[in-house]
């Protein structure tokens, strides 16, 4: 998955290392949703799930909110691709069909994408973007306009570049390269210009990274090299500015804190959290007072969470509805305007629990 990370034993079958690597992370049997009990349910806000003729997972909102772009599978397709959409499911449009594809973004203009592919290295071993010992080594990044056309390729190596992002003002890319150091975030400007890495870290491995609203704290979620090879694979949230100063722990619980993206308020972030022994749910926290409030509540795996420009729409993948045994996610999107997280500091409290 990249934000991309896997998820094998966490949800039965999903791979764990999708966890790791924000681009795919495709549960392979999830857990089918069950109902859950009246007298034991939810304070869950209401839920539409977006019809899609294949399996879409990891999917960013344009600026204007009215479409979302993704990595995602349909028809014959024999991997996962990058499309565009509408909100509503409708308008698909694939950007780029050669090699495998990760990670997107838009650029805050509306008018241009970013996004990972190995369309250009097929020559190097093809590698899993859910496995972070194997991630492509052939995975570059590429900006196009909405058509996939007027393709430019960013970084030109080979080491796995992916995990992009970009910050509020267009200026730059955030992501995540892994070199023989481990994998580190790195920034480049909107050309390709200036990279620069910004963790250097052996014993962490960075990635998921996103520009706060303020355009200069940069929130994402690394784990342990020491943890690598367990699963699942405990991960923690961070946030650093963007200049490399200031890194700051923001999850202290020792479980799988993971996918963190802001809200536009600037004070609250979305991420997902593993529960065991095989459900994830999406979780809101408040960055300052660490105040945390469970929004999903579904057996199913609820992941990669994103908030809508306005604050009032909650996008994410979900395994629910999904036949137990097929290896797909869906989108969904969740009405979180009650939460007030639009732009305006949001001081209050989302939530009333505390940490479990
Ligand atoms: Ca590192
Ligand atoms: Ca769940």
């Amino acid at each position: 998955m990249t934000r991309r990370c896997s998820i094998t034993s966490m949800i039965s079958v999903a791979s764990i290392a999708a966890l790791a690597a924000p681009a795919l992370a495709l549960p392979q049997s999830a857990p089918a949703a069950a109902p859950p009990a009246k007298d034991e349910q939810p304070t869950e806000l209401p839920v539409t799930l977006i019809p899609h003729p294949g399996s879409a997972a990891e999917a960013y909102f344009s600026p204007d909110g009215t479409h979302l772009i993704c990595n995602a599978q349909v028809g014959d397709d024999e991997t996962y691709y990058v499309y565009t959409m509408k909100l509503d499911g409708s308008e698909v449009r694939k950007i780029n069909g050669k090699g495998m594809d990760a990670c997107t973004y838009y650029f805050p203009d509306g008018q241009r994408i970013i996004w990972t592919s190995t369309r250009d290295c097929l020559d190097l071993p093809k590698g899993d973007y859910s496995e972070p010992s194997d991630y492509p080594k052939g995975a570059e990044l590429f900006i196009s306009d909405l058509k996939g056309k007027n393709v430019k390729r960013l970084t030109h190596n080979e080491c796995y570049d992916a995990e992009c992002s970009v910050s509020p003002d267009g200026n730059w890319i955030l992501f995540s390269r892994q070199t023989d150091d481990g994998i580190d975030l790195w920034k480049m400007r909107a050309d390709g210009s200036d990279e620069a890495q910004l963790t250097f870290t052996d014993d962490w491995h960075e990635g998921g990274a996103f520009f706060m609203p303020d355009g200069d704290t940069i929130i994402y979620r690394a784990w342990r090299h020491a943890d690598s090879d367990q699963s699942p694979k405990p991960m923690t949230i961070f946030t650093i500015k963007a200049d490399g100063a200031d890194l700051t722990q923001i999850t202290t619980d020792p479980g799988t804190n993971w996918a963190p993206y802001p809200a536009p308020d600037g004070n609250h972030f979305v991420y997902v959290r593993m529960m065991p022994p095989h459900n994830f749910e999406i979780y809101l926290m408040n960055i300052e007072t660490k105040e945390k409030k469970q929004l999903t509540h579904n057996n199913a795996f609820d992941g990669y969470p994103v908030i809508s420009p306005d604050g009032q729409t909650l996008l994410f993948s979900t395994s629910r509805g999904i036949p137990r045994g097929e290896r797909k996610l869906r989108l969904a999107k969740m009405d979180v305007s009650s939460l007030h997280l639009g732009a305006g500091k949001n001081t209050q409290t989302t939530g009333h629990e505390q940490d479990h």
